[in-house]
């Protein structure tokens, strides 16, 4: 997939097309994962569209930190009590495959590790 202006989740923050939205304010939104990967795969996007990891500047410090805390909200709301994965797919060798920054919350099963 190539990175375009606008995705799929563009269309969701504009709530062009459904999702399961578990979390949302002004700066972000937390939605489930349309393929999940564990028994609890939720997604966590700025509202603001970065396209991935590496285009993150030095003025979205703040914006990644609420991200990074809204995953740990989200995952308490969810009584993810014996732990849970975050990851952050950046580009092709990553596997991205949607070019809207992303963090994925996976978590209600043990998970593996290396993921290969
Ligand atoms: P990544 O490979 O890191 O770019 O992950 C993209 C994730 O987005 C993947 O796990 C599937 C999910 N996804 C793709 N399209 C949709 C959609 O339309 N709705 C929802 N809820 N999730 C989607």
């Amino acid at each position: 997939m190539t990175e375009t202006s606008d995705t799929i989740f563009g269309k969701i923050i504009r709530r062009e097309i459904p999702a399961e939205i578990i979390y949302e304010d002004d700066l972000c939104l937390a939605f489930k994962d349309v393929n999940p990967q564990a028994p609890v795969h939720v997604l966590v996007i700025p509202k603001q569209p970065i396209a991935k990891l590496a285009d993150v500047e030095s003025q979205d410090h703040a914006l990644m930190g609420h991200l990074l805390l809204t995953v740990k909200r989200v995952a308490e709301q969810l009584g993810l009590s014996s732990g849970y994965r975050v990851v952050i797919n950046n580009g092709a060798d990553g596997g991205q495959t949607v070019y809207h920054l992303h963090l994925h919350l996976l978590g209600g099963r043990q998970l593996q590790w290396p993921p290969g």
